[in-house]
């Protein structure tokens, strides 16, 4: 290659106005008329006009859109409305071919459904509605390690080859690891709260696994979480981090996101705080009022979710669940040993995330794990650090992928995950 890249062409100003730069990007569009070529160059920054003329137009060989350039040129100004400013061309180097016809069309002009993008997603990232929904995703994960440190949580990386479940039996993966069975882990629930006696307050992003059979928007096998676990906190703290993040999130992407908003052409809103906290107990009350046959003690089921998502649109929590339907580490309420000191956190239907406060005293712990049909052998390394001075401690967990929907005004979690993995689908 003769040539070296000079500039974003974002970073095309005024100030460059008759002087050489060299730029790198993909042929968007090409249009021959007459002595001269319109070529519409775009790099992940932006997009510019190339005009090509004499003898370089004479003999620039066939190009298929979305090739790659390497363009030699001077910057001059421009009267069409697309670009601040354009490029007259001296030098064009062909860096690679693209063949046509591709298999998505990745202006996005020939709608492809989410099947044929997802096989091609790379293809699919040269869409500007999908490059900025991944631009978007980099500025949530910006902001919520930025305010996640500014609150004094350390982040953490857990193992996700783990030798006994986290999350209790169910939608494991397992795997041959050197003769002896593994897990893919479902969440880092154990390894965060043994590090709260150490280092009181930790976070992860990371992906877990759930080997569910699930055909929905919202699941996937494979997610992004973002867990925090906390020393000294009970579970009315950790929703008021919780709910703080959320806006933080939604605040910074409104502000700072304004061009990724206009391409997916969708605005942010901040959502109004605080956050309504309604009780399990509500819940069943409302659901009995309109009809619904559910018990204290039920689970909510999906269209029991949706009733209640109609009547509470936009972010709530439901709180103080039945101790029967939380997983074997949560603690129960002194006034009600039958309900548990948790919550969910609810975008209308959607469950964007689930915490509460750990039991930390061994014996209840052991007891709880019995009661869940789980043996406590086999978690003999984690239930020891409890005996370590293990302070009273609260968390919670929550989707990445779902939460991004929820910014973007979306339902499908496939469109927020670069590969996503589901029953039916493993590649690419
Ligand atoms: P839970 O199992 O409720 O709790 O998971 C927490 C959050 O993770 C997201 N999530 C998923 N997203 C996409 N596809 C899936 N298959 C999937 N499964 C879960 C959801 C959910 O609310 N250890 C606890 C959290 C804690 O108490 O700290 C846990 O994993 O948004």
């Amino acid at each position: 290659m003769g040539f070296v890249k000079t500039h974003d062409i974002s970073e095309l100003s005024a100030e460059l106005i008759g002087k050489e730069v060299v730029l790198g990007g993909w042929i968007e569009d090409l249009r021959k008329l007459g002595k001269m070529t319109f070529i519409t160059l775009r790099d992940v920054s932006g997009i510019s006009q190339i005009i090509v003329k004499g003898e370089l137009h004479e003999n620039l060989e066939e190009l298929n859109r979305q090739s790659v350039l390497c363009v030699k040129g001077i910057v001059q100004e421009t009267q069409a409305h697309d670009f601040d400013f354009e490029i007259k061309a001296e030098e064009i180097e062909v860096l690679a071919k693209a063949i046509h016809p591709l298999p998505i069309d990745p202006i996005g002009r020939l709608e492809s459904n989410i099947d044929t993008r997802l096989n091609h997603r790379a293809l699919d990232m040269r869409n500007q509605k999908t490059a900025s929904i991944f631009k978007l995703r980099h500025s949530v994960l910006e902001i919520l390690r930025k305010t996640l440190s500014q609150k004094k949580f350390i982040e953490i990386t857990t193992p996700k080859i783990i030798g006994s479940a986290s999350e209790g039996g169910a939608n494991l993966f397992s795997l041959d690891y050197f003769g002896q069975t593994a897990y893919l882990a479902q969440s880092p629930q154990l390894y965060k709260e043994q590090m709260t006696l150490g280092l009181e307050r930790v976070y992860e992003i990371a992906n877990f696994y759930r080997a569910e059979k699930s055909h929905t928007g919202r699941h996937l096998s494979e997610f992004t979480s973002i867990d925090i676990e906390a020393a000294f906190m009970d579970y009315n703290d950790v929703m008021d981090v919780l709910e703080a993040l959320v806006i933080e999130v939604y605040k910074y992407t409104a502000e700072n996101c304004k061009k990724e908003q206009e391409v997916i052409g969708h605005t942010i809103e901040v959502p109004s705080s605080p956050f309504e906290r309604i009780t399990y107990s509500q819940v069943v009350d409302e659901l009995k009022q309109v009809g619904e046959k559910v018990e204290f003690g039920d689970d909510l089921l999906d269209s029991h979710l949706r009733i209640i998502g109609k009547r509470h649109p936009g972010f709530y929590f439901l709180i103080d669940w039945p101790m029967k339907l939380k997983p074997f580490y949560i603690r129960e309420k002194d006034e009600d040993p039958t309900l548990s000191r948790s919550f969910d956190l609810q975008y209308g239907y959607l469950e964007l995330s689930s915490g509460g406060t750990r039991l930390h005293d061994t014996d209840t712990l052991k007891a709880k794990l019995k009661e869940q049909g789980l043996d406590p052998a086999q978690f003999a390394d984690h239930l020891q650090t409890f005996d370590w001075g293990m302070p009273p401690h609260s968390g919670w967990g929550m989707g990445l992928d779902r939460l991004m929907t929820t910014l973007i005004g979306i339902d499908n979690v496939r469109e927020v995950v670069l590969y996503p993995r589901d029953p039916d689908r493993l590649k690419p």
